[in-house]
């Protein structure tokens, strides 16, 4: 009997190993001994290694769940879709992160759902880590210490399917990381401080010396501790890299940059490669947003980092610190990549690479991402793989957080019921060409709505009772607005009430 307990032991050991190969050829051996236990006049405890191994093939037990591949998450902060050299919407140096757009598939219309408070971040982030959509992920963002009991968070799934749990930068998360990663490296706060300098608020006005210098140490912020967070980003991952290159469990690798969340600082070296003749204004740009007082964003810390009313100058020299802060970034995603390739295990590697949302700098009158235009909901989305078509691009409207969905998926796990968004591997393996019926979007309970249906995107600002309509096809910056025009009047029906039945699916608290 005693002996028996023990074959159990073993076997449960085996089962919670998750059915790497040698341990399935141990547990068909195990399986074996057992039955000739049971049967002891009909022993088989000559079976041989590979015998188990065709044996377990036959039962159809997951043979090849060691060849699990690895999960690379690059997160970056505040990134606009459009800063990404090669997809050519802007010129910025970008070389790692095109050699990912490249040799894997771009999403180039992926959307955040906004958030609930002026820290959209905290929304963005809450959502991948919890599969939840926004609403849902608020009810949650006050105590997410029943999700982390019973083991629903992202880096936990990966863990119980045995990953190797790896997390570094930023996280703005109402979680601790040191209880949801196996390995815990820095723990950045939403942005770099710890002090607000009035300096860099206001800024720049033309004919005015800069109060601000965005190299400067005595700011901190990201040079706080001596070395720039974004290159301690890739000195984390790289020792980290170095660690699981001998190991032979999965990795799953939570690196979050900082960068390019202001305050918008990079070496001297990176703001000489845009001089102010380098950098164009957006063609949407204006002097102000006719609507700002009903965004609920006018007063809010991101909003007031330029002067009003907005001029070509200051939105100029933001974007070079934007673009400066990002060409820094990229090159400790080159470190990145390249300690991938040292480890060996880049061939069995998938690398996601997204922002929690985009940002304005200077569309539109905005300067911030508390708004419902492309430049702020929208960051980029680039997967790299072996699975991953090279060089495609895909314009299907989806979630960076169906990042997380995607990861489950490549990692074997079947996606729990609570999980909303969905994997995109069906469209990469071009399985099915649609991911949503319609795409949300959504600041503070009663402030924005965005609703895209198709090629039209209505967005709503309910305390000022005013609608704006966008063809985003025809007009992918958004400046002409047909809300108004009698020729959409059907059009506008069809939508608030495509709308107003779309709230009870999202659990929108706008009445
Ligand atoms: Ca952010």
């Amino acid at each position: 009997m005693f002996r028996v307990s023990l074959i159990l032991v073993e076997l449960v050991v085996s089962i919670d190993r998750h059915f790497r190969i040698f341990d399935t050829i141990i547990f068909a051996e195990i399986l074996m001994k057992s039955i000739s236990l049971c049967n002891p006049s009909r022993s088989l405890g000559f079976l041989t290694p590979a015998m188990s191994f065709l044996l377990m093939a036959f039962l159809g037990l997951p043979l090849f769940a060691a060849e699990k591949p690895n999960i690379l998450f690059i997160f970056a902060d505040d990134q606009c879709y459009e800063t990404i050299g090669a997809l050519g919407h802007t010129d910025i140096d970008t070389p790692n992160l095109d050699k990912l757009a490249n040799q894997g598939t771009v999403f180039t219309h992926t959307y955040n759902m906004g958030g609930w408070h002026g820290a959209i971040c905290v929304a963005s982030r809450t959502m991948i880590n919890t599969g939840r959509f926004l609403w849902r992920a608020r009810e949650l963002d006050s105590d997410l210490s029943q999700e982390v009991k019973e083991e629903r968070m992202w880096s936990q799934l990966m863990h119980t399917a045995g990953y190797e749990t790896f997390f570094t930068g930023k996280w703005h998360v109402n979680a601790d990381t040191g209880a949801i990663f196996d390995h815990v490296s820095n723990v950045r706060p939403g942005m770099p401080g710890p002090i607000f300098y009035p300096e860099a608020y206001g800024r720049p006005i033309e004919g005015q010396p800069d109060p601000w210098s965005p190299t400067d140490p005595k700011y901190e912020g990201f040079w706080a501790g001596g070395e720039h967070w974004s290159e301690v980003v890739a000195n984390n991952a790289e020792n980290f890299m170095e660690v699981s290159s001998r190991s032979d469990k999965p990795f799953f690798m939570y690196l979050a940059f900082n960068a390019p969340h202001d305050p918008r600082q990079a070496p001297q070296e990176y703001l000489d490669r845009y001089p102010l003749d380098r950098i164009e204004v957006p063609e949407n740009f204006a002097a102000e947003y006719p609507y700002m007082a009903g965004t609920g964003a006018a007063e809010i810390r991101d909003e007031v980092l330029a002067p009003f009313p907005r001029t070509e100058y200051a939105v100029k020299v933001h974007r070079r610190e934007y673009y400066a802060l990002i060409t820094h970034m990229d090159d400790q995603i080159g470190r990145i990549l390249d300690a991938l390739e040292k480890s060996g295990k880049a061939d069995n590697t998938y690398i996601f690479f997204t922002a929690d949302h985009g940002l304005a700098v200077g569309h539109h009158g905005f300067i911030g991402k508390q708004n419902m235009y492309e430049h702020s909901l929208r960051p980029p989305l680039m997967v790299m793989g072996p699975k991953i078509p090279k060089g495609k691009k895909i314009d299907t409207p989806v979630y960076l957080q169906d990042v997380m969905a995607t990861s489950l998926e490549l990692a074997s796990i079947a996606q729990p019921d609570y999980v909303e968004f969905k994997s995109l591997m069906p469209l990469i393996e071009g399985k099915r060409d649609k991911q949503y019926d319609y795409i949300y979007g959504a600041y503070e309970p009663d402030s924005q709505r965005a609703f895209i249906s198709g090629d039209y995107k209505m967005i709503f600002y309910p305390r000022i009772d005013t609608y704006r309509l966008y063809n985003l096809d025809t007009d992918p910056m958004e400046m002409d607005d047909l809300a108004n025009k009698s020729k959409y009047k059907g059009k506008m029906a069809e939508l608030k009430s495509a709308f107003v039945w779309f709230q009870g699916r999202m659990a929108d608290p706008l009445k």
